[in-house]
């Protein structure tokens, strides 16, 4: 019989990228989605015949009790979130609940419908879980590169939100001995990312630019650096996590780190364009606490898991830069759709 996983989050650009892996890996896929019409379901493309899908909601326990009952799944990927950084100020209480609550209660669902109690733990064959935790945790770092037993000093409510799920993962793995992992993943991007995360402003950007349709592209802080890498990597690294004999949280990055003007002139030059008569770094998109430098030891993903990125950063941009182009060229522009500058 085949295996079943239920993803909440499906919509979302990992939950893509992730249901296309487990479809090829001969899962049955279950993805949560919520709202009375989803207009975000288009990213699942013509994965959409193939998905199951269930309606329910981080903020709603019984939906989700129902859609475990339902799905009666053997691996559960809870990548629902709020999970634009910025986003996570304007709306600190919602971000607490989806992107922390959130994760309270989807783990009460697999335990409740497991049957787990504090006296009666799991057993082999129950649910194994896989949370969405973030690098945005480490926040202010002490070291670097990061491993899983850097400190964590959030800067935002969003990465405060990650570190309530992260621990109560972990909580639920030792009180009850759930499967129970987080994944610590660093930056990853696609031709699916949002419109208002960086790369995909950038690579909209630059395609708009070229094609005649703007003359400047206004960013934020310049100078922030991260590690970034290709989604389509980082879903094979959630499913590895779960196949594992013993539930063990990881790092997941390329362990190499670029500022945002090393993405703008990276993205220009894929284009066959200058970047700076065209950008601009605009005060009033700077964050009110920003996380400065990311960078990921993925040291023991690589040894454990046997896990490598197969994308470099250069390809990644290129890809994204050559998509857009394509995609504006076609009359399409999903920032059209976004409210963020
Ligand atoms: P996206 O923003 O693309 O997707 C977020 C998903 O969460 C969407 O499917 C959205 O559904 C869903 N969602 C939002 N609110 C709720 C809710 N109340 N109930 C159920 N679902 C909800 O994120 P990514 O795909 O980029 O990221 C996936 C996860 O990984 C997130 O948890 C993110 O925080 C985390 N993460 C991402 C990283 C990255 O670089 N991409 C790095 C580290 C962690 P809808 O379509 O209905 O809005
Ligand atoms: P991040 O991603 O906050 O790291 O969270 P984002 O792409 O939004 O920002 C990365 C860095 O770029 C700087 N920046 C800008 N960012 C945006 N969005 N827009 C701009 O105009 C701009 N100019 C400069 C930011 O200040 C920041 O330093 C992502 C999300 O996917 C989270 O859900 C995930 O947990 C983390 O990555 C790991």
């Amino acid at each position: 019989m085949a295996r079943r996983a239920l993803i909440t989050g499906i919509t979302g650009q990992d939950g893509s990228y992730l249901a296309e892996h487990l479809l090829n890996e001969g899962y049955e896929v279950w993805g949560l989605v919520r709202g009375q019409s989803n207009p975000r379901l288009s990213r699942l493309g013509s994965l959409l015949k193939e998905v199951r899908l269930i309606r329910g909601d981080l903020l709603d326990q019984g939906s989700l009790i129902a859609a475990v009952e339902k799905a009666q799944p053997d691996e559960v990927y809870n990548l629902g979130a709020i999970s634009f950084v910025p986003m996570s100020w304007e709306q600190a209480e919602l971000t607490a609940e989806v992107t922390g609550m959130g994760v309270l209660r989807m783990l009460e669902a697999i335990r409740v419908c497991s049957g787990i109690t504090a006296s009666r733990g799991a057993t082999t064959g129950q649910i194994r879980f896989y949370q969405a935790s973030s690098s945005e945790m480490f926040g202010q770092v002490r070291e670097t590169p990061q491993t899983e037993r850097t400190p964590f000093h959030p800067r935002s409510p969003y990465g405060v939100a990650k570190a309530y799920g992260h621990f109560l993962t972990q909580n639920y793995r030792e009180s009850y001995g759930m499967f129970a992992v987080s994944g610590i993943l660093f930056n990853h991007e696609s031709p699916r990312r949002g419109a208002e995360f960086v790369t995909r402003k950038v690579s909209l950007g630059v395609a708009r630019i070229k094609l005649g349709m703007a003359k400047e592209l206004r960013l934020g802080n310049l100078e922030a650096r991260r590690d970034w890498g290709f989604a389509g990597d980082y879903v094979r690294a959630m499913h590895m996590m779960l196949q594992r004999d013993t539930p063990e949280d990881y790092v997941i990055g390329t362990g190499r780190t670029h500022s945002v003007r090393e993405l703008v002139s990276t993205a220009f030059a894929a284009a066959g364009l200058p970047w700076e008569p065209y950008v601009v770094s605009d005060e009033s998109l700077h964050r009110p606490a920003e996380v400065d430098l990311l960078c990921a030891d993925p040291k023991k993903a690589r040894t454990q898991l046997g896990w490598e990125p197969s994308v470099t950063f250069e390809e990644l941009i290129q890809m994204m830069v050559e998509s857009d182009l394509r995609l504006l060229s076609n009359g399409e522009d999903p920032h059209q759709h976004s409210s963020w500058p």
